[in-house]
């Protein structure tokens, strides 16, 4: 096992790996900018290295500055937690060649998985379902006008090298296809430094199903079932839940076990998420795999029991997961909330500056994960959110409940949060019902 692990984020997920890390006997290094100079985080760790100004192109992206900063505190292994530094190959490659573990995955299984095209040909040899589509980039605009035919539109353009829905283009009709398949590779040339596009089926009506996995350096992976993050807004996630309401036990242990398969086909190490797609009669396709821990990581730690970034760093050191598939299962019914510091009224404006009134809520089941106090200043350099509340109930009714006391219960001010959405979002029939797709919160949002 490592001695000393430094923790290449900031915030909530910064505080996370110090508790795991604290678990699990490891001394702890934080990198920050002189933005978060005084955040809370920081008195946790056991010390810190201060890496440049706020802007993250200063600071936290900078490669150079971290493996500094772990090489002069003795750092065995640097956990990037999410966003950031989290799905860059080049950095851990870089981590290897400083004989630093990067708490993640190899380069190699990361560039297989991270790579959209290269992602899909791994889960359709892994027997992993995938929409209709290219089999490689498209080369050839001919043969994607004839492809598309022979899939039907609607089609949809997206980049090798995108995700988090940039440089997508939903294709109604033959005439559109061409210039779509040229401005997407031109926005993702620009954007990603890789103007690789490929084609797929496009699905209107759809929920968005994904399976947290974990695999060893031993060859072993498993899923930890599944969560639903539909509830969305321009591709940033509001809800999660987990397991995915209304999904029959036979088809959730079909696609998980396919996700479990396509991460040991790639001989991955470390936790992953496979996102789906899932139609109204259940029939799920791959979009395509997060290589880090991701915010919702708690709702499958509430279920299931299994301490996610405690088993990845252990991961990373080179043990064995610390569970097999048959010990692994669902124990009632987790939702988060994420609590952002945005005005839903106007635009979901960011609201940086100090936080006064601040108190969490607490009881059976009721998590917080947040580095926020009283007194808290909130930069304007990164994202807005400052908590994830996440419950635990005995089924999906008990769980909404308790959400639900526990977001009025929650005093954040004066700056306005997500909170009074997320208490409209619960009482919505929709919601409670699960009758959703992915574009329901903006629907929803259009009406007043
Ligand atoms: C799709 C799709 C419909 N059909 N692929 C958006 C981000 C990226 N993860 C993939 N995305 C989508 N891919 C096919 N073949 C619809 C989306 C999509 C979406 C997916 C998940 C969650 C929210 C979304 C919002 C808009 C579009």
């Amino acid at each position: 096992m490592f001695s000393r692990i430094l923790i290449a984020n900031r915030g909530e997920i910064a505080l996370r790996i110090i508790r795991a890390a604290r678990e699990l006997g490891l001394e702890t290094v934080c990198v920050y900018s002189e933005a978060d100079k005084d955040g809370p985080w920081l008195e946790q760790a056991d010390s810190k290295v201060c890496i440049g100004p706020p802007p993250p192109l200063d600071s936290y992206l900078r490669i150079d500055r971290i493996i500094a900063a772990a090489e002069t505190t003795n750092a065995d292994a640097i956990h990037p937690g999410y966003g950031f530094l989290a799905e860059n190959a080049e950095f851990a490659s870089v981590c290897r060649d400083c004989h630093i573990e990067f708490i993640g995955p190899s380069p190699e299984a990361m560039g297989l998985l991270g790579d959209k095209i290269s992602c899909r040909a791994m889960a359709k040899k892994a027997g992993t379902p995938i929409f209709p589509g290219s089999e490689g980039a498209i080369d050839d605009e001919e043969e994607a006008v004839a492809l598309a035919e022979s899939i039907g539109f609607p089609v949809i353009v997206k980049a090798a090298a995108g995700g988090g829905g940039r440089g997508m283009r939903v294709v109604r009709e033959a005439s559109e296809l061409r210039p779509s398949i040229q401005s997407a590779a031109q926005e993702a040339a620009t954007a990603f430094g890789n103007g690789a596009v490929y084609i797929e089926k496009f699905l209107e009506r759809a929920r968005h199903v994904e399976v947290q996995c974990i695999g060893d350096k031993h060859g072993n992976a498993v899923h930890l079932y599944n969560r639903d993050c539909t509830s969305q807004r321009r591709h940033q996630k509001l809800i999660e839940e987990g397991p995915a309401p209304g999904v029959p036990d036979e088809i959730r242990d079909r696609v998980c076990e396919s996700a479990a398969e396509l991460i040991r086909n790639a001989k991955y190490a470390g936790a992953a998420t496979c996102e789906f797609l899932m139609d109204p009669e259940f029939n799920f396709y791959m979009l395509e795999v997060n290589t880090r821990v991701q915010v919702e990581h708690p709702v499958t730690e509430m279920i299931t029991g299994v301490d996610i970034v405690k088993e990845s760093i252990r991961v990373a050191a080179g043990e064995p997961l610390s569970v097999e598939q048959n010990q692994v299962s669902i124990s009632g019914h987790a939702i988060e909330c994420r609590i952002n510091a945005e005005d839903p009224d106007r635009n979901f404006m960011p609201q940086a500056g100090v936080v006064e009134e601040y108190r969490i809520p607490g009881g059976l089941g009721v998590r917080v994960d947040s580095h926020v106090v009283p007194g808290y200043r909130i930069p304007s350099n990164y994202d807005s959110m400052i908590a994830k509340l996440i419950v635990h109930g005995r089924d999906r009714s008990e769980a909404i409940a308790r959400m639900r006391s526990a977001l009025s219960e929650f005093r954040i001010g004066p700056g306005k949060t997500t909170i009074p959405l997320h208490i409209r979002l619960l009482q919505e029939p929709q919601f409670l019902e699960v009758d959703v797709d992915i574009y329901y919160v903006e629907r929803l949002l259009e009406q007043d």
